[in-house]
Order: structure tokens, then C-alpha cells, then sequence
């Protein structure tokens, strides 16, 4: 597994708080719904990013808005990181008018086509063939655009992802597939179900190159993400990116009583795999952002997502006349 390599240096003031502020956002996002999830205020299943966030903010970091990213049934973080607006995610996780899907897709099918967010999946793995859909596209129609397909790790065990990367390797599409590899499927152990093997190595089968990398670690993913998104970019085909990375709520919220984590766990994961709490230390360690800065930009965060709460707390539910529409799209 890698770490970062990177020289921090290589790294604009205004990069690094950019950065920064899309891991606390997708932090910040995520604890304030695990709060309204459990005062009843948002239905349907949903499943929290906290603990992952490196890994959307590293890889997004490296996309054009004209990129496409497919997502997994844990989508927040990656639609924030891609520029999706917060409010309306918001309300869509409500399950109000004004959200991203007119409050019809919910947690696990929120989307924003507008900013290249296809969608996070209720189907494990389900994202993965469409990120191959998104390189298909770019190549006929000749353009440079990249398609980033996440997936977990118990997705990565589906049958539609060998089928993916087959494909991706044969037609050359420009696709990185991110491995999301949290430690379990639900309550099934990845040591258990992986046998202890990285996802990446399965590409050696296709000829696809792979990385593993500490997911915990944003300088890690996105040195990663520049070799990947720059192969996609320029015509040298499919890559895997496998990180390795932690979970910190179980694995839905409302249902899981995380009996099968030792004892502990959480706590440890919390106190040394913290991605935000790793990055800070480094960047203020360089000197190059302020303790100061960075609790600046906590705050500019938490009036953000306060805002988007109130605000959807506030907002109308779709109109029963309207439930049919929007559903399916037409072609
Ligand atoms: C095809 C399919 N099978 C089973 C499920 C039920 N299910 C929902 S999430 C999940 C585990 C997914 O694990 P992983 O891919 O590692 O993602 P994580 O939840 O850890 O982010 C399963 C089995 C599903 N949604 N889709
Ligand atoms: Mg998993």
C-alpha cells in the first residue's frame, strides 16, 4: 500500500483549503443527517461517507466539471466533492420539492446531472458498468472526458464489475475504477470476503493497472487519481484505484447495531484513521494553512449545512399529483 509521496509544496495555499474544505463538508454533512436521521426527519435507507471522505475529495480534485463521476449507495460525499449544491441535496434527502431529484431518488439515488453526478446506486456495483458507459461515450464521440466509477468493496464482488473491467480493457475506455474498501460488506469482513487479496490485483487479469493506497489519506488518493485520470485522459485506457479506508457510523443508519466490529474498533478507527485529522496535521505541520484558517473555514462549513438543514426542514413536499413524473426519463 502506498502513502503519500507528494511534496506538499506541490500545493497551492488555495488548493489545500479547497481540500480541506470539501473533506469538513462532507463531514460536516454527514454528522448533521446522522442527527436528523434519527429525530425521524429524513426517510428511506441511508448510508453515511464519514471516515471515506479522502477518497471522494482526492479524486474528484482531479476532475473537469465536464467529467462524469457513478456512485455507490453511499453517494453524499462523492456528489459533494463532484459540486453538487448542498441545499438541494439537502432537501432531497427530506424528500422535498426543491431537491436534486424533485425529493423522489432520496439518500441512495441522489444525482446531479448538471454537475456530472450520475447517481448514487441502490444496485451493489451497479455504478461500475455505467462508468464504463461514460468512457464509451467519450471515446466515440472523441472527446477528453473522464468517467470516475466508485464502488465498494463488497461491489467490487459483483459480477457486473469483472464484466466492467473486461470491457474497459478491451474497448480501452477512459474509466478509473475507485475501490472503496472499508473494511466490510454490511456485516461481512472484506479479509473474509476478498480472501485477504487487493481488488486492485484483479486488474492484473485484464491488464489494468492498479494502485492501493492508504484511502485515509488525501495526498495518497489524489497522487493516485493524477496517474489514473491522466492515463484515462490521454488514451491510455482503465485503471484501478483500491484504497483502503474506514467507516465511522455502521453500516445504515437506523438498523445496525455493529455487534460484528470488535470492541473498540470504532473508537480506534476514529482516533487513528481520521482523514481530516491527518490532513490537517500535515498541512499545518508545513506551515502552509493556519489552526486558525482551517477553523475558520469549520465555521464558514457549519453555517453552510445548517443552513441547507433549515432550509429543508422548511420546504414543501412534492405535490401527490406530480408522483408519477420525473420517474423515468424518456429518450
Ligand atoms: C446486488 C445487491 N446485492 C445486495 C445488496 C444489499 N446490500 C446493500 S449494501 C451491501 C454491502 C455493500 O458493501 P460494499 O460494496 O463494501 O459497500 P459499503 O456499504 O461498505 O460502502 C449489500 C450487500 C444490494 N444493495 N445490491
Ligand atoms: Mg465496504
Amino acid at each position: 500500500m502506498t502513502t503519500a509521496s507528494v511534496v506538499l509544496d506541490d500545493f497551492t495555499k488555495v488548493q489545500l483549503e479547497n481540500a480541506y474544505r470539501v473533506l469538513r463538508t462532507i463531514r460536516a454533512f454527514e454528522e448533521r443527517v446522522h442527527v436528523e436521521y434519527a429525530e425521524g426527519n429524513i426517510p428511506g435507507a441511508t448510508h453515511l461517507y464519514a471516515g471515506q471522505e479522502a477518497i471522494a475529495a482526492g479524486c474528484c480534485a482531479e476532475l473537469r466539471p465536464d467529467d462524469y463521476i457513478s456512485s455507490t449507495h453511499r453517494g453524499h460525499g462523492h456528489a459533494i466533492a463532484k459540486g453538487a449544491d448542498l441545499t438541494r441535496m439537502m432537501m432531497e434527502l427530506f424528500g422535498r420539492e426543491g431537491g436534486v431529484c424533485r425529493g423522489k431518488g432520496g439518500s441512495m439515488h441522489i444525482a446531479d446531472f448538471s454537475v456530472g453526478m450520475l447517481g448514487a446506486n441502490g444496485i451493489a456495483g451497479g455504478g461500475v458498468p455505467i462508468g464504463c458507459g461514460v468512457g464509451l461515450s467519450a471515446k466515440v464521440r472523441g472527446t477528453d472526458q473522464v468517467g470516475v466509477a466508485f464502488v465498494g468493496d463488497g461491489g467490487a464482488n459483483q459480477g457486473a464489475f469483472l464484466e466492467s473491467l473486461s470491457l474497459a480493457s478491451v474497448w480501452q475506455l477512459p474509466v478509473v475504477f475507485v475501490v472503496e474498501d472499508n473494511g466490510y460488506a454490511q456485516a461481512t469482513a472484506s479479509k473474509y470476503h476478498l480472501r485477504g487479496l487487493d481488488v486492485a490485483r484483479r486488474g492484473e487479469a485484464f491488464g489494468i493497472p492498479g494502485a492501493v493506497v492508504d484511502g485515509c489519506d488525501f495526498f495518497a488518493v489524489r497522487d493516485a487519481a493524477v496517474e489514473a485520470v491522466r492515463r484515462a485522459r490521454s488514451g491510455g485506457g482503465p485503471s484501478i484505484i483500491d484504497c483502503k479506508t474506514a467507516r465511522f457510523f455502521g453500516h445504515m443508519e437506523g438498523f445496525d447495531q455493529q455487534a460484528y466490529r470488535g470492541s473498540g474498533e470504532a473508537e480506534k478507527l476514529r482516533a487513528e484513521r481520521d482523514c481530516i485529522q491527518r490532513f490537517t496535521a500535515s498541512v499545518t505541520g508545513a506551515g502552509l494553512v493556519s489552526p486558525e484558517e482551517f477553523d475558520a473555514i469549520d465555521r464558514e462549513v457549519a453555517d453552510e449545512i445548517a443552513r441547507a438543514a433549515e432550509a429543508a426542514k422548511a420546504a414543501a413536499d412534492p405535490d401527490p399529483a406530480e408522483l408519477l413524473t420525473d420517474v423515468y426519463v424518456s429518450y
